[in-house]
C-alpha cells in the first residue's frame, strides 16, 4: 500500500492554522530556527526490518493483523512510515530473516519508496535449519574452529547481500558468553572472538564500516563476550579504523550513564551510532522516549556538542537506527512514536545555548548549567518537528494521519489477518 500525497495534504490543510500558530510561537524564541528545520529534515532514522510485526516474549506473543509477510511488504510498511514523517528514509535488514531473493528488484522497490539500506545485521545467535554447526555455546568465541568458521562465513555472506543493496555497514551483535562460572575462559573467548572478527573485518569493502554492538546480558546470564562499551572499544581498537562501537540504549546495566559513554566514544572517534529504544529494567526494547525521555535528550545534547567539536555531519556521520519490539502496540504506530521522540530530543539538543553552558561550566555555576540545559528540554519543540515534516512533504501529525487514513485496516484488507512477519 502507498499513501497518496493528496490525502496527506488534505489532512494537513485541516491542521494548518493551528500548526502555524504553534510554530510561530516556538519559532519566536529560536534564533537558529531555519538551521534547526534544515537539520531535522536531513536527519533520517533507519527502521529495523525485524520490528514491523508483533514481537513477543518467552511468555507469549499476541499477534497483530495485516503484518508484512515478505521483505517486499516490509519495505512497503517503511515506505508508509516515511511518507507520513519524511524522517524514516532507510531500512536495516537482518539476515537470514530478510534475505533479498532478487537484490536488484528489492533495491528498486526501496528506491520507489524513497528508502536506502542502512546497516546489515548478521545472526549467529540462532541455528538455521540444515546448518552443520550449532551456536548453542557461542559463535565467534566458540572453542570449535568449525563453528567459528561457519559464523565467519555467515557474516561474509551478509556483507555480500549488503553490497548488492548499497548498504555500507555490517552490525555484529553476539549472544556469545556463558551462564555459569567456570563455563568459559574469558581471555580465550576474547582472543577467539577477536581473531574471528579480524577475518570478517578483512572481508569489508574499503568504504564499509563494522559496527560492534555490546550487551551486558541475555541470552547468557553470567558473562557476555562483548558486554560493555569498554570491551567493544577494546575489540574495535584492535581491529582497525573501519571498526566502531554501536550503542543500543537497552544494553546497559541499570543507571549506567549512557550520555557519558556516548561523549567518550565520540571523543575517540569510535562511535558507530545507535539502536534507539527505551527500557525501565532490562533490554525491554520499548518505544523510544516512552520511559526516560530526559536521558534521550541528554544523549542528544552530548551528540550535538561532540559532533560539532569534530566537525561531523549530524545526518550522515553516524548510524541512526531504531531497534525495538512491539508486544502491545501497532508496529507502525509504535515506530512513528519512536521516530518523533528522536526528532524531539534532537531538536531540543539543537536549542541548547552552548556558549552559555560552557561559560557556566567554566564558572562551576552548577545551577545555571542545569537551567540552561532544562530550558531547552522544557521547550515544546513538537511544532518544529511538524514544520520540518510539512516542508518535506510529510504530515503535520503523522500518528493522527495514520489513524485517520485507516492504514492498518487497509493493510488487513490487503494481507488478511494471519500473515506473520519474520523477526523477533
Ligand atoms: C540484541 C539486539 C541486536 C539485534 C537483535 C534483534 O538484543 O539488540 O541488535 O540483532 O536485538
Ligand atoms: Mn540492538
Amino acid at each position: 500500500m502507498q499513501i497518496e500525497k493528496y490525502k496527506i495534504d488534505g489532512l494537513n490543510n485541516e491542521l494548518l492554522a493551528d500548526h502555524k500558530r504553534k510554530f510561530e510561537f516556538v519559532a519566536t524564541d529560536v534564533t537558529n530556527v531555519e538551521d534547526v528545520l534544515k537539520k531535522l529534515q536531513a536527519f533520517q532514522i533507519a527502521i529495523p526490518s525485524w520490528a514491523l510485526g508483533t514481537g513477543g516474549t518467552r511468555f507469549g506473543r499476541f499477534s497483530g493483523k495485516g503484518e508484512p509477510g515478505s521483505l517486499e511488504e516490509k519495505i512497503e510498511d517503511v515506505g508508509v512510515l516515511h511518507s507520513l514523517n519524511k524522517s524514516s528514509g532507510a531500512i536495516s535488514l537482518h539476515i537470514p530473516w530478510d534475505i533479498p531473493k532478487n537484490a536488484a528488484a528489492i533495491k528498486a522497490l526501496a528506491a520507489q519508496h524513497g528508502l536506502r539500506f542502512d546497516a546489515m545485521n548478521s545472526n549467529t545467535f540462532q541455528d538455521q535449519p540444515g546448518s552443520s554447526e550449532s551456536y548453542k555455546f557461542g559463535s565467534l568465541q566458540h572453542v570449535d574452529k568449525a563453528v567459528r568458521d561457519q559464523a565467519i562465513a555467515h557474516n561474509i555472506e551478509v556483507i555480500k547481500h549488503g553490497i548488492e543493496l548499497g548498504s555500507k555497514s555490517l552490525t555484529v551483535w553476539l549472544a556469545d558468553g556463558s551462564s555459569f562460572p567456570g563455563q568459559l575462559n574469558f581471555r580465550g573467548a576474547f582472543e577467539r572472538t577477536l581473531d574471528s572478527l579480524k577475518q570478517i573485518y578483512a572481508a569489508l569493502p574499503a568504504d564499509w564500516k563494522l559496527y560492534l554492538e555490546y550487551k551486558c546480558y541475555e541470552p547468557n546470564f553470567y558473562s557476555t563476550t562483548v558486554a560493555d562499551w569498554g570491551q567493544s572499544l577494546l575489540y574495535v581498537s584492535k581491529l582497525g579504523p573501519k571498526a566502531y562501537t554501536l550503542v543500543d540504549l537497552g544494553h546497559h546495566l541499570p543507571n549506567a550513564n549512557i550520555e557519558q559513554i556516548v561523549s567518550l566514544l565520540l571523543m575517540e572517534g569510535r562511535l558507530a551510532g545507535f539502536h534507539f529504544n527505551d527500557s525501565k529494567y532490562g533490554d525491554d526494547d520499548l518505544t523510544v522516549g516512552s520511559i526516560n525521555p530526559y536521558q534521550l535528550f541528554l544523549i542528544f545534547n552530548e551528540l550535538v556538542e561532540g559532533m560539532d567539536v569534530r566537525g561531523m555531519d549530524h545526518a550522515n556521520d553516524l548510524g541512526w537506527m531504531i531497534d525495538a519490539s512491539h508486544n502491545l502496540k501497532d508496529p507502525i504506530e509504535d515506530l512513528l512514536q519512536s521516530v518523533q521522540a528522536i526528532q524531539i530530543a534532537y531538536a531540543q539538543a539543537l536549542l541548547v545555548d552552548k556558549p552559555a553552558l560552557q561559560a557556566a561550566q567554566k564558572a562551576n555555576d552548577v545551577a545555571l548549567a542545569q537551567e540552561i540545559l532544562q530550558k531547552a528540554y522544557r521547550t515544546d519543540v513538537r511544532a518544529l518537528v511538524s514544520e520540518a515534516s510539512l516542508r518535506a512533504g510529510g504530515a503535520i501529525d503523522p500518528i493522527g494521519a495514520y489513524r485517520k487514513l485507516q492504514v492498518r485496516e487497509n493493510l488487513i484488507k490487503e494481507r488478511g489477518e494471519k500473515t506473520v512477519a519474520t523477526g523477533l
